[in-house]
């Protein structure tokens, strides 16, 4: 019995209809199954599922109606009972036992009304068939639609990569896929010296790279001699292992504009790699090659730069000085900032200039995320972690993602394209446990962490 083996998760449904919120829409997520259909997907379509508002013995199929959508989750009405929806559920639209309509009969599925309404028609046939007219239904092989978008990707269990040390970020290691979960990979750092260093992220995130990635751009790598001098033949004869990550498994970057260049000590504004939640005064600390950049955060504690972080010239994760008082948002001054932070003031005091406008990326993608839009996010301090979460600001292309339950300080900036956000019920598709939103009562537990990661838990 798989319902006994399922294991307590949490339940989306009766939190989505309690706190009145709205799911961001699958469509929002372009790295995720079925994202590029969900235009067809919509409130008032039919659909075929398991009648269990009966007592036969045998599985029987009935019609319902998708009342509200949250995520790929839909509280589903069975045809027949109008207004009255003390049979509504909820589903996951993804899983195998949702069909379209028309399924029961091309495979010989019997269609039984349910037994609290079976009194209300003389003639269901009839019914039915008026009620059918002209309504929608899920796209056609809507299941293997599904299935095709968890699976159509390269990288498989035992895959080298090349990511962030998340020991000290300013470090890449060498890395192998241990997992593949939904496009989300758990990495076990090749160097590791403990049982449990590992690291999880996407295989679309900023922080993975190919083999030989770190040596290309210029990027501090921990790797032994052997693994620096394979690489210099792999990136620039094409001459790559099997199980290596390869160039073209990653999202092309993105050229910036043509003919300005960030340069050292140029000032600017970026998210915090250490503290998410806050946007620093922040200066390029230096230049790597294909458009890489090592930013710093003004005025942080850390010795020999090992905070600095790799960010691309065209992240949307780094603004120009000015974005945080264009947009209302509170900006975070270098430590041991006398008075009130003024930008004009600071770039004399420390000779130097602002990052010209021009060398940053404007372009906002629409993206559909709303404030108070609930969705599942990665909780990038401790990445394992899929946690409920709603949409607390929307600055552009630049989302607050606040972890419901938690402080703000716990609250992460990120792009809107990242692909460590989720629509409602991508976990629950995936077989993930999803983290629920923590119980006011609850003592947090803070236990000490070794993750330079996650500072201040
Ligand atoms: N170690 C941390 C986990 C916090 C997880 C929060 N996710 C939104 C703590 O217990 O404080």
């Amino acid at each position: 019995n798989t319902k006994q083996n399922m294991i307590r998760s949490f339940d989306w449904g009766s939190y989505i209809l309690g706190s009145h919120a709205e799911g961001s829409p699958v469509a929002c997520f372009k790295h995720v199954p079925v994202s590029d259909c969900w235009e067809n997907i919509s409130i008032g379509m039919k659909v075929e599922v398991q009648n269990l508002d009966c007592d036969l013995t045998n599985t029987v199929y009935w019609i319902a109606t998708v009342m509200k959508l949250a995520g790929y989750k839909a509280l589903l009405r069975y045809e027949g009972f109008g207004s009255d929806g003390q049979k509504d559920f909820w589903i996951n639209l993804c899983h195998k036992d949702v069909h379209p309509v028309g399924w029961c009969a091309t495979s010989g599925k019997p269609l039984v009304p349910p037994k609290t309404i079976q009194h209300k028609y003389a003639d269901w046939k009839d019914y039915l068939v008026k009620r059918l007219t002209g309504s929608r239904t899920l796209p056609i092989h809507f299941y293997s639609k599904v299935q095709e978008g968890i699976s159509n990707h390269r990288f498989v269990k035992s895959t080298h990569v090349e990511v962030v040390n998340r020991m000290c970020v300013s470090s890449m290691r060498v890395a192998t896929v241990e997992e593949v979960i939904g496009g989300r990979l758990r990495l076990k750092y090749d160097d590791a010296k403990e049982e449990g260093d590992e690291f999880w992220c996407h295989m679309r995130s900023a922080l993975l790279h190919p083999v030989g990635w770190s040596l290309q751009v210029g990027h501090k790598l921990h790797a032994p001699q052997e693994y620096r001098s394979q690489c210099l033949s792999k990136t620039t004869m094409q001459k790559y292992d099997v199980m290596d990550a390869t160039p073209d498994m990653f999202p092309q970057m993105k050229n910036p504009p043509e003919g300005y260049k960030f340069q050292v000590g140029m000032k600017l504004e970026a998210i915090d790699p250490l503290n998410l939640s806050a946007i620093c005064v922040a200066s390029v600390m230096k230049v790597l090659k294909n458009n890489y950049l090592m930013i710093g955060i003004d005025g942080s504690i850390a010795q020999n730069g090992s905070d600095w972080f790799c960010y691309h010239a065209t992240s949307p994760c780094i603004f120009p000085v000015g974005f945080c008082e264009v947009n209302g948002l509170i900006l975070t001054p270098p430590r041991e900032t006398k008075g009130s932070f003024k930008w004009f003031d600071y770039l004399k005091q420390t000779r130097s200039v602002a990052a010209p406008v021009k060398l940053f990326d404007k372009e906002i993608p629409k993206h559909g995320f709303k404030p108070g839009m609930k969705l599942e996010a990665v909780d990038l301090m401790e990445p394992r972690l899929i946690c409920v979460a709603t949409v607390a600001k929307v600055v552009g292309r630049l989302l607050r993602i606040h972890f419901d339950g938690w402080e703000s300080e716990y609250d992460q900036w990120v792009d809107c394209e990242s692909p460590d956000l989720y629509p409602i019920g991508w976990c629950e598709l995936m077989g993930y446990p999803v983290e629920g939103p923590r119980l006011k009562t609850e003592v947090p537990f803070a236990a000490p962490q070794v993750q330079s990661h996650a500072k201040k838990r």
